[in-house]
């Protein structure tokens, strides 16, 4: 067996989008007369919308209508797309392009396996719409991580059997969704708490394609 694709997350892992989504979560948090800290933000890494807005009510002990709940979702990301709506490409984490440029002329397939509905959105701001072979996002698929439906569609959409395929994520529900899928996890960022990767790289000017390869 040999490594023939990389799905990259999206949210946290080619760019920060976290610090957005916290403060449009805090103010609906806020509505419910509730403080969500950022350790509880963490915890909506990877998360599906409609699931982040459930574990906050949970949080919060709060209960709303399906009606309010569809409020709440519309405003939240309202404010999330305003803040989006101000991105660009400087925003790409350092080292991602050479890393898929690198990966692509190495052979390998290429595609964002996001939970978020916005991927393309981001993705266009970001300028990096070219650079991948298949777009899979969290309005694509019935489940979203960390069921592994978005990463086996992302498979799919490669043709390549899961076994060899390599998944980077930054969140436990992604990391999840890897192992779930039958696919080696690369956790990304400097979280020791979570579990399940097969290899951890704080950057991505610390990711070596070589050693990656040495994981099938
Ligand atoms: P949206 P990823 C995830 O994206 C985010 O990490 C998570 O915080 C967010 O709630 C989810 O997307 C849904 O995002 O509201 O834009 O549909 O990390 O899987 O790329
Ligand atoms: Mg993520």
């Amino acid at each position: 067996m040999s490594l023939k694709a990389c799905i990259y997350d999206l949210d946290g892992v080619i760019t920060d989008t976290a610090k957005y989504h916290y403060q449009s979560w805090k103010w609906v948090a806020e509505q419910m007369e509730y403080h969500l800290t950022e350790k509880q933000n963490q915890k909506l890494k990877g998360v599906g919308r409609k699931e982040s807005l459930e574990k906050i009510m949970k949080w919060s002990g709060t209960r709303i209508s399906e009606a309010d709940k569809q409020m709440y979702l519309l405003k939240k990301n309202a404010m999330y797309l305003e803040s989006i709506d101000t991105m660009t490409p400087s925003e790409v984490f350092d080292g991602f392009k050479e890393f898929n440029d690198l990966a692509k002329a190495a052979g390998l397939k290429v595609a964002i396996g996001s939970s978020s509905r916005n991927a393309i959105r981001i993705i266009d701001k970001l300028d990096l719409v070219l650079e991948f072979h298949a777009i899979v996002d969290g309005g694509m698929t019935e489940n979203s991580k960390p069921e592994p439906d978005i990463f086996l569609l992302a498979a799919d959409k490669l043709q390549c059997d899961p076994s060899e395929c390599l998944v980077i994520e930054d969140s436990q529900a992604g990391l999840t969704a890897a192992k779930k899928a039958g696919m080696k996890s690369i956790l990304f960022g400097d979280d020791k708490g979570l579990k399940g990767a097969h290899l951890q790289i704080d950057d991505w000017l610390k990711a070596d394609l070589e050693k990656f390869k040495t994981l099938f």
